[in-house]
């Protein structure tokens, strides 16, 4: 059986840690390296870990070669709030990673490519409910952008170079173990902290505002899934749509009023009301159910038991 070397950049994230604690579970602590250009923070520290920095072509192309690295999930990005306030890096970080990872991919003939895409790669004239697979796609964010070009690229790199390249166009995630940094979905993240540590939150968007979003759980098992079918399978070499659930600011705090009655929330629309606005509300996931037999486990109700099951331990521990 051929030996698995695997690759994680950008493992700091929200995404990054849990995913990596996924890959440890499945090929063993000691054939994953998690790196990402800042010192690693709780779990990551109990598995290699190494600095890393996407952008340095030479230092990337040198550590796939020396550690044998046989796959990589690229997941260093700057998301779709952070990306409008310093565009020019957010392409250059979006664009130029993802072109150093496919172009590793074929000098050193990788066996599979992960990169993400997401929901921002839609914009204003796209349906919005129900997504569909193949649709206009008007990206009004430079994330977006970087989504939606990224998406030709991997398909490119795949029909030109035969590099077996795989995505998945995230909905918002939602997880509890690390904070995430700069998206507009985050908002349903923030609200679970703030309702534990503040029993209000001041939400940046509307109430009445739908969007797709995913438990951390799902979003893991949906990429951990892709990545393990088999390559004829993986029919689409752009990005896969998937989805679990959708709600409003409004539902997310009606369900966890249920759990603590004394909990308020507010609202002050900023600029990221734009962003969401421009956003699908449902997404039609059939062609992941399909091809490689997606189903997810958490709804609205689920994961917001769950998160505030665990989440006050985890900031008694840190406080
Ligand atoms: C963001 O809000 O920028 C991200 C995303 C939907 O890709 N969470």
């Amino acid at each position: 059986m051929k030996k698995h070397k695997i690759l994680i950049i950008g493992a700091g994230g929200q995404l990054g840690s849990e995913l990596t604690q996924g890959l440890w579970k499945l090929y063993g602590k000691e054939n994953v390296i998690a790196t990402d250009i800042k010192d690693p923070q709780g779990i990551l520290s109990q598995g290699n870990f190494e600095i890393l920095d996407v952008l340095k072509q030479k230092n990337l192309f040198d550590f796939i070669k020396k550690n044998e690295i046989t796959q990589i999930y690229h997941l260093a990005a700057v998301l779709s709030a952070t990306g409008e306030k310093n565009p020019k890096f957010a392409w250059h970080l979006n664009m130029d990673g993802l072109i150093h990872v496919l172009d590793a991919a074929v000098e050193y003939k990788l066996d599979r490519v992960y990169w993400p895409s997401s929901i921002a790669a839609f914009g204003p004239t796209t349906p919005k409910q129900d997504t569909p697979q193949d649709t206009i796609m008007d990206p009004t964010t430079i994330y977006g952008i970087s989504k939606q070009a990224g998406e030709r690229w991997c398909e490119w790199y795949h029909r030109k170079m035969g590099v077996d390249v795989r995505s998945l166009r995230y909905p918002g995630l939602i997880g509890y173990k690390t904070k995430p940094g700069g998206g507009t979905t985050d908002y349903a993240v923030d609200i679970y902290f703030k309702a534990i540590t503040d029993k209000k939150f001041e939400c940046f968007l509307q109430p009445d505002t739908y969007l797709p979003m995913m438990y951390m759980d799902d979003a893991v098992k949906a990429t951990l899934d892709l990545m393990e079918a088999p390559a004829e399978k993986v029919k689409i070499r752009s990005s896969y749509n998937i989805s679990s659930m959708s709600f409003s600011p409004a539902e997310i705090a009606e369900e966890i009023k249920k759990r603590i009655p004394d909990f308020t929330i507010s609202y002050q629309p900023d600029f990221r009301q734009a962003i969401a606005d421009s956003w699908p509300k449902s997404i039609d996931d059939s062609a992941a159910r399909k091809d490689w037999g997606w189903n997810h486990q958490f709804g609205l109700e689920e994961m917001t038991e769950e998160i505030l099951k665990n989440l006050p331990a985890l900031l008694a521990q840190e406080a």
